[in-house]
C-alpha cells in the first residue's frame, strides 16, 4: 500500500486541481490531502477562499481519486505528517519545486508535477468579474 499526500488550499475547484490529484494517486495506492484550513489560508497564504474549509472538503471528498481529507493549519506539519500518516510519496504543483526537498530527510520520495496551464482559482475570479 504505497501511501501519497499532497497539500493545498483547492477553492473553486477546477481541472487543474482535478489533473494534480489525478497524476497523484497514480503514484501509488492511496492519497491524502492535507486541505488549508479557512485560518491558515487567511494568516499565512492571505488568500480568502470564495469556499469554506468544510465546502472545500465536502468537494474533495467526491473525487474518486481522494481517499482521505485532513486539515493542513501551519507550514510546519508537514514533517510530523510523513510519520503520522506513514507517507510514501509527497506531491506538488511545480510551482513549489524545491521548496519541500527538506521532506527528504524524513525518509519520503518528493515529486514536483507540471501545473496546468492557463488555469487558476484567481484567473477565473478575475474573468468572471470582468464577464458582468
Ligand atoms: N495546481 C496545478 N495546476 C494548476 C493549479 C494548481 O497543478 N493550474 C496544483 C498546485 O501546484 C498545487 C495544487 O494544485 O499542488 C493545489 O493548488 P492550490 O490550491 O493553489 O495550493 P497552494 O495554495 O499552492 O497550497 O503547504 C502547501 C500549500 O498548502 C499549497
Amino acid at each position: 500500500m504505497k501511501r501519497i499526500i499532497t497539500y493545498g488550499t483547492f477553492d473553486l475547484l477546477h481541472y487543474g486541481h482535478i489533473n494534480l490529484l489525478r497524476r497523484a494517486k497514480a503514484l501509488g495506492d492511496y492519497l491524502i490531502v492535507a486541505l488549508s484550513t479557512d485560518e491558515f489560508n487567511w494568516n499565512e497564504k492571505h488568500k480568502k477562499t470564495y469556499f469554506t474549509y468544510e465546502q472545500r472538503k465536502q468537494l474533495l471528498e467526491s473525487i474518486r481519486y481522494v481517499d482521505l481529507v485532513i486539515p493542513e493549519t501551519n507550514w510546519e506539519q508537514k514533517r510530523t505528517d510523513m510519520h503520522e500518516y506513514h507517507i510514501d510519496t509527497f506531491v506538488m504543483g511545480d510551482d513549489w519545486k524545491g521548496k519541500f526537498d527538506f521532506l527528504n530527510d524524513e525518509g519520503v520520495d518528493v515529486v514536483y508535477l507540471p501545473r496546468t496551464p492557463e488555469i487558476s482559482t484567481s484567473q477565473i475570479k478575475t474573468d468572471l468579474n470582468h464577464s458582468v
